[in-house]
C-alpha cells in the first residue's frame, strides 16, 4: 500500500470524551443489550495490521506485518514512523527488519509511563544476525509523534525459522508468537512460538515457546520462578504459538490464547514458572520419528483421524508426560481455528460482559471459505473457569481477526489480515 492511503483515516478519533461516555452508559446499563454493537471503520487499506496499542487520549500506534510502525493521532492523522526493509514513506527505516511467512513486525505496546518516558516496544523479525531472530525493540517517540529514535533491542534472541521444511505448512518464518503487553505488575510480557523446532518448547535456554516476563531493559523479572536451569526471563514455557495474552481485570492473572495444530486451540491461565505441556519432539509419548524431528503436525488431518484422536496422539497439553502442566480452561471444542489474540471488556457499557474475555479467531480454510472467523466472548467464573462462550454478532463483515485490543474509550478494536481496523461499541 502507498503512503497516501495510509494517511487517509476513515475515522477521526477526536471525540474521545471517555468520562462522558462512561457516565451515559452507566445510566442505561440496565437496558443495554450487549449483543448489539455499533461499528466504526477506523482504518482500511492497511497491509496485514498485526497489533495496536493506545494512549489514554485515543492515540493509536499500530503495526503492519511487512511495512512497519505507524501512529494514528486523535485528529485522525496517520504518521508513518518506522519502516521495515523495502517500505517507503516512513520517517525512519530499519533495514534489518523484514517479513517472511508468518514473521514480520508483530506486537506493539506503549509504556504505562509514556507521558514521562515516551517509550514504545515493538516485536519484529530481524536479519541483523544469522540465524535471524525475533527481537523486542524499545524506542522513544518524539514530541509531535512524527518519528521514533533511540532503538534499543532489549530482547534479541527469540528463535526464527530460517528454512522451509518437509512437514505440512513447513514455510520459513513460522510460529513466532508475537504479542507484547504490559502486565498490571509493571512488567513486559512477550509471547513466543516454537518455530517448528521440536527442541524449543521444553528447552530451558531457547526463548521460543515461552512467555517472557521482563523489565523495560529486557532483564528477567526478579519474581520469575522458572525451573532450575531455565533462562530467568521465562515466566511460562512449553507453549506452541501464543499470539494472545491478556490480564484478568480482577486478579491481574495473565491468560494466553494460542493456536492448536489440527486440533485444540487453547486458553490457559498462567502460573509463574508453569509448563504449558507442548512437546513435539520425536519419540515422546509413544510417537515415533517425525519429519524434520518435529511431531507437531503428526498425524496430520490427511490421516483421517478426528480431532480427538489427533489430540490424543500429539496433545497441546501433555498431562501424561507432564502431570503438573497448566491445563487449558478452554480448547475451542477440540478445533484449531486460529485463536490469535485476547483482551478483556471493561465497563458497565458492556452489561453482563463487563469483565469478560474476548478472543479473536482468524478461521481456517484450505482453498475455500474460511471456517470459524469470529470474536468469542468468554465469561469466566471467579475461579477462572469458563462459564459461558458467546460468539459476537458482528455488525460488519468477518475477517481474519489478528488482534483484539480494548480501547481507552471503552470500545473494542480489532485488526484483520484483510487490512482493516474496526471499532466495536456496545449499544444500538
Ligand atoms: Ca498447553
Amino acid at each position: 500500500m502507498g503512503y497516501l492511503s495510509r494517511t487517509t483515516a476513515v475515522l477521526a478519533l477526536a471525540p474521545f470524551m471517555t468520562g462522558a461516555f462512561i457516565a451515559a452508559s452507566s445510566a442505561s446499563a440496565q437496558m443495554m443489550n450487549t449483543t448489539s454493537l455499533q461499528h466504526t471503520l477506523v482504518l482500511q487499506d492497511l497491509d496485514e495490521p498485526w497489533d495496536m496499542s493506545f494512549l489514554d487520549d485515543g492515540t493509536m500506534f499500530f503495526t503492519e506485518k511487512c511495512d512497519g510502525l505507524s501512529v494514528m493521532l486523535p485528529s485522525g492523522q496517520v504518521n508513518s514512523l518506522l519502516g521495515m526493509s523495502g517500505a517507503e514513506g516512513y520517517a525512519s527505516s530499519a533495514d534489518d527488519l523484514f517479513c517472511d511467512g508468518q514473521a514480520g513486525m508483530m506486537g506493539v505496546a506503549v509504556d504505562p509511563d509514556f507521558a514521562t518516558n515516551r517509550q514504545i516496544y515493538v516485536y519484529s523479525t530481524s536479519n541483523m544476525v544469522t540465524p535471524h531472530t525475533n527481537r523486542l525493540m524499545r524506542m522513544v517517540v518524539n514530541d509531535d509523534f512524527s518519528n521514533v529514535s533511540d532503538r534499543t533491542d532489549i530482547v534479541d534472541d527469540v528463535p526464527y525459522k530460517m528454512a522451509p521444511s518437509d512437514h505440512p505448512f513447513g514455510g520459513s518464518g513460522a510460529h513466532n508468537g508475537g504479542r507484547v503487553r504490559f502486565g498490571p505488575d509493571g512488567y513486559i510480557y512477550l509471547t513466543t512460538g516454537d518455530t517448528h523446532n521440536g527442541e524449543v518448547p521444553q528447552s530451558p535456554t531457547m526463548m521460543g515457546s515461552k512467555v517472557l516476563r521482563i523489565d523495560r531493559d529486557g532483564n528477567a523479572a526478579a519474581e520469575n520462578t522458572p525451573p532450575e536451569g531455565f533462562d530467568k526471563r521465562t515466566y511460562t514455557y512449553g507453549h506452541r504459538n501464543v499470539q494472545g495474552i491478556a490480564f484478568h481485570p480482577g486478579t491481574g492473572t495473565p491468560i494466553t490464547a494460542e493456536h492448536g495444530p489440527w486440533h485444540s486451540d487453547e486458553i490457559t491461565v498462567l502460573s509463574n514458572g508453569g509448563n504449558a505441556g507442548w512437546d513435539p519432539r520425536p519419540n515422546m509419548a509413544g510417537r515415533g520419528d517425525c519429519p524434520d524431528n518435529y511431531c507437531g503436525y503428526s498425524p496430520n488431518q490427511m490421516d483421517g483421524m478426528d480431532r480427538y484422536a489427533r489430540a490424543a496422539f500429539m496433545p497441546m497439553t501433555d498431562l501424561a508426560t507432564y502431570p503438573d502442566a497448566m491445563p487449558p480452561i478452554w480448547d475451542n471444542n477440540g478445533w484449531s481455528q486460529g485463536t490469535s489474540s485476547a483482551a478483556f471488556l471493561e465497563g458497565e457499557q458492556w452489561g453482563d460482559w463487563n469483565g469478560a474475555m474476548v478472543v479473536g479467531i482468524m478461521g481456517i480454510g484450505f482453498g475455500g471459505t474460511p471456517i470459524g472467523q469470529r470474536i468469542d466472548v468468554i465469561e469466566l467464573t471467579d475461579e477462572m473457569t469458563v462459564e459461558d462462550v458467546t460468539e459476537l454478532t458482528l455488525p460488519m463483515e468477518s475477517g481474519r481477526f489478528r488482534s483484539v485490543v480494548f480501547g481507552p474509550d471503552g470500545s473494542l478494536y480489532t485488526a484483520t489480515d484483510e487490512g482493516f481496523i474496526h471499532k466495536l461499541t456496545p449499544g444500538n
